[in-house]
């Protein structure tokens, strides 16, 4: 009935396959864990609760001090919630700012993925702030795991443009899709109190139930996912086609909504296999750019969606972590066979791509500062520099953010660069969120490095991280504009983003200058990322010190500077200036720069460098 192979030799599977059989559909060992007077989960426990929105962590910061004076690590829960497209109401709001100071670090972390990160919560708080979380209809269901996590959509808000109206509803209606059917969050989070989950479309839930005959495991609680779930994370996002700030290329099913000229919908470009982490020394990993499948009506997508998630369930690498994402798959099978298994899943053919309008640079979106919604209300964009909302003695952003919020009630949206949006406000109110603002020393953003860069949390709470991020990028920005005035270049929206490790939580092999942690307190260089998000950056430099990186980037900058053509990014021009010209440039200052091991290969594992569905697009499917 289903095209699934026969199951995958069980003494091969990867030990996490073994742990969510066993579970019982997320269940244990979680399930009798939780009640435990312990400050930490089993191995076996912590994957099983990821998939409920948490991750164990400790504070890598004492560490080592606890090690040496006899003590356990300080262990810690991290908790992700759940915000389809980015929309949070202003009362879950509120209860998160209000948990993250009586059970976290006092700090909430707005995600790349439009959700929030609470630090710091101790293993006996967890079910609290979840029950906290939940009685607000709020979740952390499936934020992380081997399953479908947060549905991303470009965030601003307007309300005259119907292609984003129709993006936000279908961020929400496919997080409900793709949802799990198992009732164990519930079960083990919520007890018996009466609790309010927020109802799903009455089309979703149908689609739920009546999967495309080659897609559903018959017989089963979980009809998509099955007992073991995917073989890995899987993310999706949905956009408008001049819109990249989701970053689209890098999901492994992105959408792209096509209106009419009333502004009707007409259906959804969709490409599949994008993906950003890889591994230091394996080069067998690397970033890939989402390809295109075709185009589907509105009715349509329901199936296909559930069809390329169960391709992925059922040929997903499910021996090896590290080839689980579907991007490997995509790539070794080559998309003409992947959208050939996809329609046989699905029972339908994909329609051919139509040329879609080039994608806007990101930078050019605008969403900071105020804007008209398009039905007389405003939006005021707000810069979140690094996603972290705290306070401090110069700028009181979250109290800003609480007084706001309490005062007048306005939904947020939270962006995928790590910023948030108040939407719905009334012109009159205008005045009185600025006061606020000032009042609290949150400026509009004037430095567009500070406001477009992006750095993942990695130290202290980050258990993979190798070298610092978020609160290493501020010096090296600071350092960076110096730079950019000294060359005239402080008005030049350079995407600049650093990870902590190859992961790639940050999106870095996006980004124009992207600094991935290779070793303690060194960093790759990666250059080339498109302002527009559609060309995967190359590896330049391996084992930049940190104190290095603007010895590095200064030759490269003054070239760019000098030989730029009219309006060229830093991206494009690394592009067509060429690699060994650019390391050239940089022969000549190794005397400035303390030993650099400077690669002589260009693309170390950067192994598709393309255009994007645009260019896939002329070239048809
Ligand atoms: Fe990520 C793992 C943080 C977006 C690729 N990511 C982690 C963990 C949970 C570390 C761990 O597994 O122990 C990090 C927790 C750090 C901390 O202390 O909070 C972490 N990832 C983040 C966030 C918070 C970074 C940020 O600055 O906002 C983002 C949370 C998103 C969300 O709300 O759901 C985050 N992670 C991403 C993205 C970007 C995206 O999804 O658009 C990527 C690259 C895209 C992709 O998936 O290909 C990403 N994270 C990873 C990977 C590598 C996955 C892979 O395919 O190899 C890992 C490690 C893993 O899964 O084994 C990881
Ligand atoms: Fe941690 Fe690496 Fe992700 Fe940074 S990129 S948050 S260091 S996993």
């Amino acid at each position: 009935m289903t095209a699934a192979p026969p199951p995958a030799d069980p003494r091969k599977l990867s030990k996490v396959e073994a742990l969510k059989q066993a579970s019982h559909f997320l269940r244990d060992p979680l399930a009798r864990e939780i009640g435990q007077d312990s400050s930490h989960f089993s191995e076996a426990a912590v994957q099983i609760l990821k998939f409920h929105g948490s991750y164990q962590q400790d504070d890598r910061d004492s560490r080592q001090e606890r090690r040496q004076a006899g003590l356990e690590r300080d262990y810690r829960m991290m908790l992700r919630t759940r915000q389809p497209g980015g929309y949070m109401p202003a009362p879950l709001y509120l209860t998160l700012d209000r948990l993250a100071d009586r059970y976290g670090y006092g700090t909430l972390r707005l995600t790349t993925r439009q959700t929030i990160q609470l630090h710091g919560i101790l293993k006996k708080d967890l079910k609290t702030v979840i029950q906290e979380i939940v009685a607000e209809m709020g979740s952390t269901l499936a934020t992380c795991g081997d399953i479908n996590r947060n549905v991303m959509a470009c965030p601003a808000p307007f309300k005259n443009k119907p292609a984003y109206v129709h993006a936000h509803t279908y961020a929400r209606k496919l997080a409900d899709l793709l949802a799990p059917h198992t009732g164990a969050y519930y079960e083990l989070w919520i007890d018996d109190q009466p609790i309010e989950i927020p109802p799903m479309d009455a089309d979703v839930q149908a689609a739920r139930q009546q999967l495309p005959p080659k897609v559903a495991l018959p017989g089963s609680l979980e009809p998509l996912y099955g007992a073991t779930y995917l073989p890995r994370k899987f993310k999706c996002a949905i956009t408008v086609p001049e819109d990249n700030s989701v970053d689209i290329y890098s999901q492994d099913i992105g959408l792209i909504v096509i209106t009419g000229k009333g502004g009707d919908l007409l259906g959804f470009f969709v490409g599949g296999g994008g993906g950003m982490g890889r591994t230091h020394g394996k080069e067998e990993t690397f970033p890939l750019l989402a390809q295109p499948l075709g185009f589907v009506r509105p009715e349509q997508i329901y199936g296909l969606v559930q069809a390329i998630v169960a391709v992925q369930r059922d040929h997903g690498n499910r021996s090896d972590r590290k080839q689980a994402r579907m991007k490997y798959l995509v790539h070794q099978w080559g998309i003409k066979k992947f959208r050939q298994t996809v329609e046989t899943y699905w029972g339908e053919k994909l329609k051919p791509f139509r040329p879609l309008p080039p994608v806007q640079p990101r930078l050019d979106l605008g969403y900071l500062g105020w804007h008209e919604q398009g039905d007389g209300k405003l939006f005021l964009g707000i810069s979140v520099l690094n996603g972290r909302i705290q306070d401090s003695p110069e700028r009181q952003l979250k109290t800003a953010l609480r007084r706001i919020t309490e005062s007048f009630a306005y939904p947020l949206q939270l962006a995928p660069t790590q910023d948030l949006l108040i939407t719905e406000v009334e012109p009159q109110h205008r005045h009185p969120i600025d006061q606020i603002l000032r009042e609290c020393g949150v400026l509009p953003p004037s430095r567009p490095l500070l406001a477009w860069s992006m750095a993942c949390p990695a130290l202290p709470t980050c258990g993979l991280a190798i070298t610092e991020s978020e609160r290493y990028l501020p010096q090296v920005l600071q350092d960076l504009e110096k730079l950019l005035q000294e060359l005239h270049l402080e008005h030049e929206p350079l995407v600049v983003r650093m990870t902590g490790c190859p992961n790639g939580c940050a999106r870095p092999y996006l980004a124009e200058i992207g600094l991935v942690g290779v070793q303690p307190g060194a960093y790759q260089l990666w250059l080339g990322g498109s302002p527009r998000g559609d060309r995967l950056a190359q590896l330049f430099l391996d084992k930049v010190p940190g104190e290095a990186i603007l010895a590095t980037l200064r030759p490269l900058l003054t070239n760019f500077a000098q030989e730029r053509y009219s309006q060229e990014s830093f991206g494009d021009f690394c592009v067509r200036y060429g690699w060994e010209r650019l390391r050239q440039l940089l022969a000549g200052n190794t005397a400035r720069i303390p030993d650099l091991g400077i690669p002589g290969g260009s693309d170390n594992g950067a192994a598709v460098v393309g255009s994007g569905y645009g260019g896939a697009a002329a070239a048809g499917v």
